[in-house]
């Protein structure tokens, strides 16, 4: 039997299962497909994929582990190592940052230290076990960074651009992932410096609406009746708080921290609650209908127990098929739905 050790607070997705993340599409271009390697190098050039699939590959098998607290192990790529292009390229001695660029809608982007990226052997791949990679994961050219959370590993890559100061990709920027992304060290979050009296005000106001507070702290508070709506709340910490009637309408939730949180008749319309967890809160008399993207969100562990959940509780049937194994079992045994 295989053991299974998981970085911490990630849980495995079902076999054969690979969730899509983010952006779903390339952008629009030329009908040829190129990748262009630029910046600090002595010799800048581009590859048509044809060029690409032409010098040797490498195959790769990688364990993805998604911010939003899904893990997929032992997932086979295959493509040519940046390394081999670095090399036909010549980086020069200031470039110091790998920049990877993708084409899309919002031209999404990360960037890497060049010692990480060449030290953890940073794939730009054009196969997933052994066909063209599939368009909705990034084919036909993405990257792929072993020993990182996945949002390094950029869908689309069309430039990679060797940089003497780091630019902060699109995720690390917009959302306040962490620029290092190591998921052994659970460095999912950079926590914005949030002033103190903002959140003081904010908190006996009971008032969040439309406000970015990620990563705020907010455990054990009594916030009966909070006004959340459209707030970013990312990664914040509501364990034990007390949210009876809370309305998080349209607000962000991704990777907050619910635990024992007593949210009866709290209403998640529209929230993205990806990666939320609710283990051993009180959930009954909450709504759920048109809550999006809840793929990791998790309302049973070990540790903390389940969710109080009944019939009383409105969840949609679509997004429990969405959710991990366990957690489905769980919920519809609580929903009396098998
Ligand atoms: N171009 C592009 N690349 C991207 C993203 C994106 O939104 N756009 N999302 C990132 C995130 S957060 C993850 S988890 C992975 C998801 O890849 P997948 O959809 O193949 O699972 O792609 C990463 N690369
Ligand atoms: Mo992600």
């Amino acid at each position: 039997m295989r053991v299974v050790v998981l970085p911490p607070n990630q849980q495995l997705v079902a076999e054969g299962k690979f969730p899509i993340v983010g952006e779903r599409l390339a952008g629009p271009g030329p009908e040829t497909w190129t990748l262009t390697v630029d910046g600090l190098v002595r010799d800048p050039s581009t590859w048509t994929l044809a060029e690409l699939r032409a010098l040797p590959q490498t195959a790769q098998t990688v364990d993805i582990h998604c911010v939003t607290r899904w893990s997929k192990l032992d997932a086979s790529f295959a493509g040519v190592t940046l390394a081999s292009l670095l090399d036909a390229c010549g980086v020069l001695p200031q470039a110091r940052f790998v920049s990877f660029a993708a084409r899309s809608a919002r031209e999404h982007s990360t960037s890497l230290p060049l010692a990480d990226a060449l030290r953890l052997g940073v794939l730009v791949a054009t196969s997933f076990e052994g066909k063209p990679l599939p368009a909705e994961h990034g084919g036909p050219l993405r990257t792929i960074v072993p020993h990182r959370y996945f949002y390094k590993s950029v869908k689309w890559v069309q430039r990679i651009e060797l940089l003497a100061e780091d630019r902060l990709g699109f995720w690390e920027a917009e959302a306040g992932y962490h620029n290092n992304a190591d998921p052994w060290r659970e460095e999912r979050y950079l926590a914005p410096e949030l002033d103190r009296r903002t959140v003081r005000r904010v908190l006996q106001a009971r008032d969040f609406a439309g406000l970015d507070l990620r990563s705020l702290d907010a455990h054990l508070r009594d916030l009966t009746g909070l006004n959340a709506r459209g707030a970013t709340l990312r990664d914040a910490d509501f364990q034990r708080a007390v949210l009876v009637g809370a309305d998080f309408t349209g607000a962000n939730l991704t990777n907050a921290h619910l635990q024992g949180a007593d949210l009866r008749g709290a209403i998640f319309t529209g929230a993205d609650l990806d990666g939320a967890q609710f283990e051993g809160a009180d959930l009954r008399g909450a709504d759920f209908t048109g809550a999006v993207s809840s793929f990791a969100t998790t309302f049973v562990s070990a540790t903390e127990g389940g969710a109080r959940i009944d019939a009383t509780t409105r969840i949609d049937p679509a997004a429990v098929e969405g959710l991990l194994p366990e957690q489905q079992s769980y919920l519809r045994r609580q929903l009396s739905w098998s």
